[in-house]
């Protein structure tokens, strides 16, 4: 089998932090969901939630995030004490472990795409969904979900994702450790959080933007109520996507999908 195995996710965990607390399922409607549930009731900073699948996995915008068996499909519960302009850059943080992590791990090429994708040639791996909850004007915690598409053909995934999204066996040839992966993952993704928490984004966004397959080029801008085509210019401090229109206007995006025209 090359799913998560409960007895072994621990195993081999350096972290100080995230994932000292593990809860694993084996099925479960969202991580993100799951997570947010024990938040509430209070879970220590760095809980992680993890299932071999999801049966209602989300993505933004209440899309559906397909969660078959073999993928690494997890949760993890944050109290930074920062704003929550500043919590949404965790979605960076967690997009960078990821794509150096799977780079590390793999020697795979792989490339961040604004807001929250990790790809390889140009088709998706990886999905992150943050998720800030606030009490007043501070961050009373975040469900950092990750998702990512390992073990599996793209045939396990319905057919209009198969040419836009990739699995990490489909481009190794070979299923992964996944226990291995986890710990791997959940090691670089406390040491970028320790450092944005520490320095403050802009190292994070430096290499984010570096890995980044979009900046540069002629983008297509679609958001729930306009769409535009422009130069891709920057990711902001604030992790805005800087687009620059035909007629020279520039547009700062929070929230679309982007692709390259
Ligand atoms: C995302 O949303 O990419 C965020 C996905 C986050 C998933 C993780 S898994 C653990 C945790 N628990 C959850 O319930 N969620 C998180 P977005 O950018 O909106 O992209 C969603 C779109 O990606 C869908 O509309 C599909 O087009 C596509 N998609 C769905 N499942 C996919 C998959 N497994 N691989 C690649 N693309 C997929």
């Amino acid at each position: 089998m090359h799913t998560v195995s409960a007895e072994h996710l621990q195993s081999g965990l350096t972290t100080k932090c995230v994932g000292r607390m593990i809860l694993f399922f084996g099925v479960v409607k969202s991580t993100n969901e799951s997570a947010k549930r024990i938040a509430l009731q209070g879970a220590q900073e760095g809980t992680v939630v993890v299932a071999e699948v999801q049966t209602g996995g989300r993505g933004r915008f209440g899309r559906k995030w397909f969660s078959p068996a073999g993928g690494l499909w997890l949760s993890v519960v944050l109290r930074p004490k920062i704003s929550p302009a500043d919590a949404m850059k965790l979605s960076f943080v967690a997009g960078l472990a990821v794509a150096q992590t799977l780079h590390e791990a793999f020697a795979l090429d792989v490339e961040t795409k604004w807001p929250n994708d990790v790809l390889i040639g140009g088709r998706k791996v990886c999905g992150i969904l943050s998720e800030t909850s606030t009490k007043g004007d501070n961050v009373a915690y975040v469900i950092v979900g990750i998702g990512v598409n390992a073990n599996f053909g793209r045939a396990a995934l319905p057919k209009d994702l198969q040419e836009s999204a990739t699995s990490l066996q489909e481009e190794l040839g070979r299923p992964v450790e996944l226990e291995k992966l986890f710990t791997s993952l959940l090691k670089k993704l406390e040491l970028l959080h320790d450092q944005f928490l520490a320095e403050g984004s802009d190292g994070i966004l430096a290499e984010w933007k570096r890995l980044s397959g979009i900046l540069g080029k002629e983008v297509e801008v679609v958001s729930s109520s306009e769409r535009f085509v422009g130069h891709a210019l920057d990711v902001d401090p604030d992790g805005a996507l800087v687009v620059v229109e035909g007629n020279g206007s520039v547009r700062r995006v929070f929230s679309a999908d982007v692709s390259l025209q």
